[in-house]
């Protein structure tokens, strides 16, 4: 269906987007030897920085991509092959940010995800944010990455974990908060330093602030995890439980309200906004 009120681009009127494509299952490639130059190529219309929006319609929806990162460009090189055709059949407008830790210090997930929200809120009023583990790609074009009335928990099935949660509380992989929700927890915890514990900080996080958890079903929400061994730099945090347990304390002190880091550069490469960022480490 097309919808009356259209927008001007330029001197052509366009009708607002309505997902015409069929979305289903979608059969996850990973080329043998893939290049990113490959990957550019395939994406002709995804502009400097990583940012797309559809060409013959008007998307009233608004997505950034927040994907932390170091040391991982081969995965990174698979996720950006998937994901910016995935989000193009959703005629999404969106734009993809990676936020590479600068450094060897250990690895917090939970910070970059800070950072990435900070810079990708200068750039554009983004509608929703999508907290995006380099490592998964969906399978499935159903699981919409817009927002919802609560945060959602995209990742709901995934093939490590035999296409279920591993959990019932479960938050890690990719989720996806608004503005106003991201800021209503205020933000991710700064705390987290190595593997563990932040995921399950963030969706308490979601419920001590009075929201609920979202999830697409298990038959949309399938991801594949490339297989990798353990990152040197983010070894299991052992403070986890912990800090885990402060949650209920913590969660109004520590967050994007108290947020400090220097950003280093902000590239904007054909496929991604490159931000590298020094967030310090472990105090
Ligand atoms: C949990 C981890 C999560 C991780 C999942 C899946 C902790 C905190 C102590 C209970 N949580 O056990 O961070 O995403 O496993 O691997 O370790």
């Amino acid at each position: 269906l097309s919808l009356k009120a259209g927008s001007r681009e330029g001197s052509q009127t366009l009708t607002n987007c309505s997902i015409i494509s069929p979305l289903g299952p979608i059969r996850v490639q990973f080329p043998k030897s893939l290049t990113l130059e490959e990957v550019i190529r395939k994406n002709p219309d995804v502009t400097q920085g990583g940012l797309y929006k559809p060409l013959n319609c008007t998307s009233r929806k608004k997505t950034a991509i927040i994907i932390p990162h170091r040391n991982r460009e081969h995965h990174l090189k698979y996720l950006l092959y998937n994901l910016h055709p995935f989000l193009q059949l959703q005629q999404l407008n969106y734009g993809i940010y990676v936020i590479h830790q600068a450094g060897s210090f250990t690895f917090n997930r939970a910070k970059l995800m800070n950072v990435g929200f900070k810079e990708a809120m200068k750039d554009d009023d983004w509608d929703c944010l999508f907290f995006h583990d380099v490592d998964l790609i969906p399978e499935d074009g159903r699981n919409l990455y817009t927002c919802d009335r609560f945060p959602k928990h995209a990742s709901s099935a995934i093939d490590k974990f035999g296409y279920v949660l591993p959990y019932g509380s479960y938050f890690g992989g990719v989720c996806a908060f608004t503005p106003k929700q991201y800021m209503q927890i205020n933000g991710f915890p700064n705390n987290y330093w190595g593997w563990g514990g932040e995921d399950d900080d963030i969706g308490n996080r979601v419920v001590l602030s009075g929201m609920s958890v979202l999830r697409p079903s298990i038959v949309y929400g399938r991801y594949k995890m490339i297989q990798h061994s353990p990152d040197k730099g983010n070894e299991a945090n052992p403070e986890r439980w912990d800090l885990l347990d402060k949650t209920g304390q913590a969660w109004r002190q520590d967050g994007i309200n108290n947020l400090h880091y220097k950003l280093l550069s902000k590239e904007l490469l054909p496929l991604y906004a490159n931000i590298t960022v020094d967030i310090g480490f472990r105090p």
